[in-house]
């Protein structure tokens, strides 16, 4: 079952930062491995020995709780476990779940004691061709509990799902809850937005839901990059109280303009994994870490948008970027060679959309949702897609869904948008590499001509080319994996951008260098991907500039105009 609303809320961290955890695996005795270990955070960091291990590993760990009070419930909250999860609490199984970036919660009432009690976390990285994603991704596996445990504790009768928006139109501000337990039922609620003196009161139905509209209070300022304003909201039903704090915006296409708030915008983006670089590769995102990860798109490249890829990223990073202002794609890890005719991956697929959404649907910031990454067209494929776009208008109308495509091409001069899926987003995206995996010399990408159904807003949800920080080639025909190659290539797709008319924002690849086994070229890449316009370390490489001056140039025009 998706976690909702009740994942939402303040909770008891039971293991975050200073969490201590045993690994028990099969080389702890034959390795002498530490015991102990700091969640969250991926394996692979925790000692040498472990660098290189997917399998299953156990965690265990004694905490303190005192016993449910009569009339609420206690659910255990698992932020993300990657991949497979077998949980146990007091040695008692509470279930299983697949997919490594979403959270998942287990009521736990009736097994949770006062006193000690004990949690048995196993996780499995290990992923089969029937996964989401599958087995061969462009990114590190990080193994392991990666985003905080938490105990949450709630009324019997308690607010399961609420999802809080402005109406398409932006006249009205939609309100939709679900109770969940044995009062659920014709349940008497108020919505609150207190620093705007809004209230609405309600009743549930007969199936525990209730859906209203408010008109928008006319002090209510709308949320956007250059102003993101946040407010507190709450529903209180029945003895239970839950709280948000979110903005209020719209996004629409027309034509192939994309509107934030009814006017027309272009995406100054840039890409993103989730990684915490440095010697000890543990994936767990902290907030400074994100916080200075989106610094760098917001103030030092003048950037309006993330790609947040290719899996649902930390909900610290969807709400920093809430608060700082950056409009969000949200993606999950259907990517590459996925097995399009398991109902089995279907499934897990449909779940995991689920899981994401029903965390971040009240995040203002998040504007699309992407279904898919690089995945060649066919028809169970598109078939298999479908489905999941299907699911997106029904989990959340009030976003636009997208999927980053690849397009094909006749001969030097014209790119071709022909993926059939393209007809069904609202958003086209496309990943485009010429000039890096292809033959296409630098000086001839600006005349390339793209052409599509030019009826709805493009996006070059990637282009990038590999540079090793610090390797220069200041010459008139730089070798690639210098800097000076990056520097030109991305001064030739902007000039290839820039003439496509119905594009609308762009999202290159990437931020910052990142762990993939898959890249080892001795000298260039050594295990990371060296697409960032970052080095691990933190040296912005030439391109950065290329990048930020064009965008600087577009934040003037567009805020010139407004
Ligand atoms: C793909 C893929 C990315 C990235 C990129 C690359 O297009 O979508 O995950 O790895 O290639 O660097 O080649």
């Amino acid at each position: 079952e998706p976690p909702n609303a009740r994942t939402n809320r303040a909770a008891d961290v039971i293991a975050a930062d200073v969490m201590q955890a045993k690994p028990r695996t099969f080389f702890e005795q034959d390795m002498q491995l530490s015991p102990v270990v700091s969640l969250p955070g991926s394996w692979i960091g925790h000692s040498p020995e472990m660098r290189l291990y997917q399998g299953l590993v156990w965690y265990q760990r004694e905490f303190p709780a005192t016993a449910p009070k009569p009339g609420t419930r206690v659910f255990l909250r698992i932020g993300a476990a990657e991949y497979r999860s077998y949980v146990y609490l007091n040695g008692k199984p509470l279930g299983e779940h697949r997919g490594g970036y979403t959270p998942f919660a287990f009521e736990v009432t009736k097994l949770l004691r006062p006193g000690r009690n004990q949690i048995t976390i196993g996780v499995d990285s290990v992923r089969t061709a029937n996964d989401v994603p599958p087995p061969v991704t462009d990114w590190e596996t990080y193994g392991g509990i990666t985003r905080s445990i938490t105990l949450v504790t709630v009324p019997d009768t308690y607010v399961d799902d609420a999802f809080v928006r402005l109406t398409p139109d932006g006249s009205h501000i939609a309100v939709s809850v679900k109770l969940e337990g044995p009062k659920a039922a014709n349940t008497a609620l108020k919505f609150r937005i207190p620093t705007l003196g809004a209230t609405l009161d309600g009743k549930t139905d007969d199936a525990g839901k209730w859906e209203a509209t408010l008109p928008v209070p006319r002090n209510l300022v709308r949320w956007s990059p250059e102003n993101p304003k946040l407010y507190d909201i709450s529903i209180d039903a029945g003895a239970d109280h839950f709280a948000d704090r979110m903005g209020f915006r719209t996004i629409a296409v027309k034509g192939t303009d994309i509107l934030l708030n009814g006017k027309p915008i272009f995406l100054r983006g840039i890409s993103m994994h989730e990684e915490e670089l440095g010697a000890n590769p543990v994936r767990a995102m902290t907030p400074a870490a994100a916080r200075a990860l989106l610094s760098e798109i917001k103030y030092g490249l003048h950037g309006n948008f993330v790609r947040l890829a290719h899996y649902p990223h930390s909900e610290l990073t969807t709400r920093l970027a809430d608060e700082m202002g950056l409009l969000v794609w949200s993606e999950i890890p259907l990517y590459w060679l996925v097995n399009w005719n398991n109902p089995d991956t279907l499934a897990d697929a449909r779940r995991i959309l689920a899981e994401n959404i029903r965390r971040d649907r009240n995040r203002s910031s998040i504007v699309l949702w992407s279904v898919a990454n690089e995945t060649p067209t066919n028809d169970a494929r598109n078939a298999f897609l479908r489905t999941m776009i299907g699911d997106v208008r029904s989990l959340d109308s009030s976003r636009l869904v997208t999927a980053a495509l690849l397009s094909g091409r006749e001969g030097n001069k014209i790119m071709k948008i022909d993926d059939p899926l393209a007809a069904d987003l609202d958003v086209m995206a496309i990943n485009t590499y010429n000039g890096w995996y292809t033959d296409d010399a630098l000086e001839d990408l600006a005349s390339q001509e793209w052409r599509g159904p030019a009826n709805k807003p493009l996006i070059f949800s990637e282009f990038g080319a590999d540079a090793r920080a610090g390797y220069h080639d200041p010459v008139a025909s730089p070798h690639k994996y210098s800097e000076e190659y990056q520097a030109a290539y991305y001064r030739a797709t902007l000039a290839m951008a820039a003439k496509v008319p119905f594009l609308r924002g762009m999202s290159p690849w990437i931020l910052k260098d990142f762990r993939s086994p898959r890249r080892q070229h001795p000298l260039y890449q050594q295990g990371w991907n060296r697409k960032g316009l970052i080095s691990e370390t933190g040296e912005h490489k030439l391109a950065f500039d290329v990048l930020a001056s064009d965008y600087a140039k577009r934040e003037a025009a567009d805020s010139a105009k407004r």
